[in-house]
């Protein structure tokens, strides 16, 4: 067990019941020519975190407590992909289409994989997911009931729609939740700012936050 200094208050981490959930470190949110540059977004802020998730994946696998990463990803038919999703606003490109990285969004396509410097271990869990929150429509709540996991610490993109959704989602399960502040980023600075903020105020009403040098600080001991 170790204790984080966490904001709003300590956080006691314990390694035989936690998890760390990285969300959604793909190609199409991180690189150009994929999902989030179709939006609209500059996708050269998210690159920027990718040796701080590495060093948080690294401490967890250090100290051999389970590492999940998801994808935001849909079916090659797009049966999994309500067209209010699909259909929403105006983008470059929309799911589903041809893009420079093959279909955006789409499971098994280049730009749906998770990002070479971060790509999970043959033995990792790697849940694939429609929607922006981690719980819907798929195995992971079986897969933490199956490990005995009761606490998460969360990294990963984007701060304020995927992490934010599964935060709170996990949250509502009664899990303990932390996200590594420098481990996520957003498109928009003020978003993953006020997203921090909202997540601990009122005493953690979502969760707590801490930094990546604290978190594995706290896993060894
Ligand atoms: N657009 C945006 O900020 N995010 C997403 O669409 N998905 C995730 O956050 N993964």
């Amino acid at each position: 067990m170790g204790v984080i200094n966490a904001k709003p208050f300590d956080f006691a981490l314990d390694p035989a019941k936690a998890a760390l959930i990285v969300i959604d470190m793909q190609r199409d949110f991180i690189e150009p020519g994929g999902f989030g540059e179709s939006l609209g977004n500059d996708v050269a802020r998210l690159g920027a975190i990718v040796p701080t998730v590495g060093r948080l994946i690294a401490g967890f696998r250090e100290a051999r407590v389970p590492v999940i990463h998801t994808k935001e990803c849909h079916r090659p038919d797009l049966s999994d992909c309500p067209p209010a999703k699909r259909e929403r606003g105006n983008p470059g490109a929309r799911i589903g289409d041809a893009g420079a990285m093959g279909r955006i969004l789409i499971a098994g396509e280049p730009g749906t994989e998770i990002i070479d410097e971060l790509a999970p271990t043959a033995t990792e869990i790697v849940i694939e997911k429609p929607g922006k929150g981690a719980f819907y429509a798929t195995e992971l709540t079986e897969v933490l009931e199956r490990l005995g996991i009761t606490q998460l610490v969360f990294a990963g993109v984007t701060t304020e729609v995927c992490v934010q959704t599964t935060m709170r989602e996990a949250n509502d399960r009664g899990y303990e939740v932390l996200l590594a502040e420098d481990a996520t980023e957003s498109y928009f600075p003020q978003f993953k700012a006020a997203t921090l903020e909202m997540i601990r105020a009122q005493g953690a009403i979502v969760g707590w936050t801490a930094t990546t040098d604290q978190v594995v600080e706290a896993l060894r001991g």
